[in-house]
């Protein structure tokens, strides 16, 4: 059985051994430095704040949802001793034939236990961290969920895009050019109209996971979280929006995105590890109801320089999803996608089948909608590589290309005001470089044999002279 709100997921955590419990940290600085030295391998736990400086007991920050594979599983209804790859091979399956489960609609809900609304609006009276010494405010929006409509199609969206507080009731949202919200937004502008948004800053670990996916313009998350719990998601309607708003939330507001108010937003530690996006207008959210509960909890995931590896289940989920793309794009023989430093690097492993099969596979793992978005590298290599370890990829990087003949550069693709390499002025465009690390296939069989003993005489010898062998 699933978990039904946050407060039980971590209570199932906990049992998993997986839960750190920290209290009297600041606020300022404190809970964000141990963010990120947590996420650096000291721990794999889900860190719980309490008691936070300034705050009563009880106003709590959680951080590290679903930083192991236990609690993505968890999260994402898989049995929690799930391996790497069957985990991508579930979600795999799920993506190729989601199950949509719509969500209802409920009178009340815990969201309800405390409303305010006009002067009493204070975001603040929550314990708002600042994550990042250069940040240009405190972030109440980094594991959060931006509930949207489209106003032509009335369909409704879930993202993540991150939450300044300018003061009480007003706040920032950053959206970048080409998100759903974003799109949402220009259509609302264009009629002189605000944006009407619902945004929770705790609930369900899943609603998070799902909003930071790129699922397909005119997908909605809320029915995909539904079709992975098996039921609907309850939600009550917004008094000022008639947006959905889960009803076990812990914290949420119902506001509006100005066309016509606009104020800084920014810097913010961001993903790629530099704050390259600096200080921008941008338009401000103006709050007209303030909601949470009792004791509420702030969900965080702030973002870091990216981590070694490719196991972090953001990577894995990427994984998942590019690979799904590549399959309905009909690209046979793909054996593993891996996604290295975030969005940046991405492997894909073909047993090859006939030229050009390995840069059909590349161009679409760098451009499905998974995939596009500030990319750098979408590298191709033949299946005796394994995508996820870094040192075999570079090493068929290093002896399966001739540089000449096998990158090939892609101009002004999908990049914005986050990409650390374009210069201010011309945020929007970069390019891309696609490497087939691939044998050629023209002389595939005559590629020299690579070298080594099989892996029978290396466990045999290894056996045989281990008494001999220092450590
Ligand atoms: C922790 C975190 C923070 C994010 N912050 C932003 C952000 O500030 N702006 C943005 O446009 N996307 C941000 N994203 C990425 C979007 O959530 C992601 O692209 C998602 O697909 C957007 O939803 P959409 O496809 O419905 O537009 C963030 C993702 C995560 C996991
Ligand atoms: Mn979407």
């Amino acid at each position: 059985m699933s978990y039904t709100d946050l407060r039980e997921w971590i209570e199932r955590v906990d049992d998993l051994g997986e839960l750190s419990r920290i209290d009297g940290a600041d606020w300022d600085l404190e809970i964000g430095a141990l963010t990120e030295v947590a996420g650096h391998g000291l721990g794999t736990s889900a860190l719980l704040f309490d008691r936070i400086k300034d705050y009563p007991a009880g106003y709590r920050v959680l951080v590290g949802m679903i930083e192991s594979l236990k609690r993505a599983a968890l999260t994402t209804n898989l049995p929690t001793d799930i391996g790497r790859d069957q985990f991508i091979a579930a979600w795999k399956e799920r993506l190729n034939q989601p199950t949509l489960i719509p969500p209802r609609y409920v009178d009340r809900g815990p969201i309800l236990e405390n409303v305010f609304t006009g002067k009493e609006i204070d975001i603040l009276k929550l314990p708002v961290p600042r994550w990042h010494d250069q940040d240009g405010g405190r972030y109440v929006g980094t594991a959060h969920v931006v509930i949207t409509q489209d106003p032509d199609e009335g369909w409704i969206n879930m993202g993540v895009y991150r939450v300044m507080v300018h003061d009480r009731d007003r706040l920032a949202l950053y959206i970048s050019p080409g998100k759903h919200a974003r799109i949402h937004r220009q259509k609302s502008f264009d009629r002189g109209k605000p944006l009407k948004v619902a945004i929770s800053f705790g609930q369900d670990p899943l609603l998070f996971l799902l909003a930071s996916r790129a699922l397909p313009w005119g997908s909605q998350e809320l029915d995909y979280a539904g079709g992975i719990k098996g039921a609907p998601i309850d939600v009550i309607r917004g008094e000022f929006t008639g947006l959905p708003i889960p009803a076990a939330a812990e914290v949420a507001i119902e506001g509006e995105v100005l066309p016509d108010e606009s104020k800084e937003e920014g810097p913010f530690g961001e993903w790629t590890g530099y704050y390259a996006s600096g200080e921008r207008k941008e338009p401000v959210l103006k709050i007209q109801c303030f909601m949470h509960r009792d004791n509420p909890i702030i969900t965080g995931s702030p973002p870091f320089r990216p981590q070694p590896g490719a196991d972090n289940c953001s990577a894995l989920l990427r994984a998942a999803f590019i690979w799904d793309s590549l399959d309905k794009a009909g690209v046979p023989d793909v054996r593993g996608v891996a996604c290295h430093q975030n969005r940046f690097f991405t492997v894909v492993s073909i047993k090859q089948r006939y030229p050009g099969h390995a840069k059909q596979a590349a161009m679409i793992a760098g451009q499905c909608q998974t995939g596009a978005y500030l990319s750098r590298y979408a590298v191709v290599v033949d299946e005796d590589i394994d995508v996820a370890d870094i040192n075999d990829v570079l090493w068929a990087i290093c002896t399966r290309v001739d540089p000449e003949k096998s990158i090939d550069i892609i101009r002004r693709c999908w990049s914005g005001p986050l990409d650390p390499i374009i210069p201010r002025a011309e945020k929007g465009f970069s390019s891309r470089a696609i490497i087939d690390a691939c044998r050629p296939f023209e002389w595939m069989k005559d590629f020299p044999p690579v070298s080594g003993a099989s892996k029978e005489l290396k466990q045999k010898v290894l056996e045989k002279y281990a008494h001999a062998l220092k450590k």
